[in-house]
């Protein structure tokens, strides 16, 4: 494949959402509005309510047993699912958005980006009846512990997070952001011009042209930035390199002098 062709094959996304403009709307724009236009990537939505047989078109549904708050209508949903299922072929998973899923990280959407695509089902109300979770959903995902009004933000997030990981999505530059976060550390601070911003300068060495003394300097403010900020993340970088070691000791010793 020549330098300027893309592959043949596009990554396929699919969601099952009762707000299908949300999803639309969103990867619409800046990068992922790009890959989309370039074919690398191919959004599709399917609305549950498209399959709702009665004359409402009631996609919620009461919970047996009682109680407040509605759960999403059984038939319609797996009709959409199903035909997510039909679009994709199956060996791709359907995914659903849930705080009862595994949190999303790197690897994970590391994970997903290898494969051809993925079906993305997303919550309203309650949820969705327990039969149609082990029965038609492959796996759970989660964003993180909070509340939110449905699953599409959640999408979302794994949407941007896998695509970008599709190759071309991004260019073919290399990605700093992603040799840091797979090297496991925060990024060094960043710069722009001017050199001198209302008074706040750019530290004198990104400016002095020493290429090795930069990357040196980006090193050991990247671990010393991990190590105050995400002592998580600093645990886990642990045993450091000799190299590594030697920056922080030697930063740890001027800090005390000064
Ligand atoms: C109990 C958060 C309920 C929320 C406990 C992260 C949250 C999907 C996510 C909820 C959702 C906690 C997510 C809650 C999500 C059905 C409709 C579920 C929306 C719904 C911590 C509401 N990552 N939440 N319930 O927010 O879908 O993926």
């Amino acid at each position: 494949m020549s330098s300027n062709e893309q592959p043949s094959t596009s990554y396929s996304v699919t969601v099952v959402t009762l707000f299908p403009e949300f999803i639309l709307q969103a990867v619409g724009h800046s990068i992922l509005g790009r890959a989309i236009s370039a074919g690398l990537i191919t959004i599709s939505v399917i609305n549950p309510r498209d399959y709702s047989t009665n004359k409402h078109k009631t996609v919620d549904d009461y919970p047996f047993g009682g109680g407040a708050g509605m759960v999403m209508k059984t038939e319609p949903l797996v009709a959409a699912i199903e035909a997510s299922r039909d679009a994709n072929g199956c060996d791709t998973p359907v995914i659903y958005m849930s705080p009862a899923g595994s949190t999303l990280t790197q690897h994970i959407a590391s994970d997903l980006s290898q494969l051809n695509g993925m079906t993305l089902v997303c919550g309203h109300y309650e949820g969705i009846d327990e039969r149609v979770r082990e029965h038609w959903i492959d796996r759970e995902l989660s964003i993180g512990d909070y509340v939110l009004t449905g699953g599409e933000p959640a999408a979302m997030v794994v949407i941007d997070a896998v695509c970008r990981l599709i190759p071309g999505v991004l260019g073919n530059d290399a990605s700093p952001a992603d040799e840091s976060f797979s090297a496991g550390t925060l990024e060094y601070p960043h710069y722009t011009r001017p050199s001198d911003f209302r008074g706040h300068k750019v530290p004198d060495i990104l400016l002095s042209g020493h290429h090795a003394k930069i990357e040196d300097w980006r090193r050991t403010q990247a671990l010393v930035r991990t190590r105050s900020r995400r002592p998580d993340l600093w645990e886990r970088l642990q045993p450091l390199s000799k190299e590594d070691r030697k920056r922080i000791d030697t930063y740890d010793r001027l800090s005390e002098s000064n």
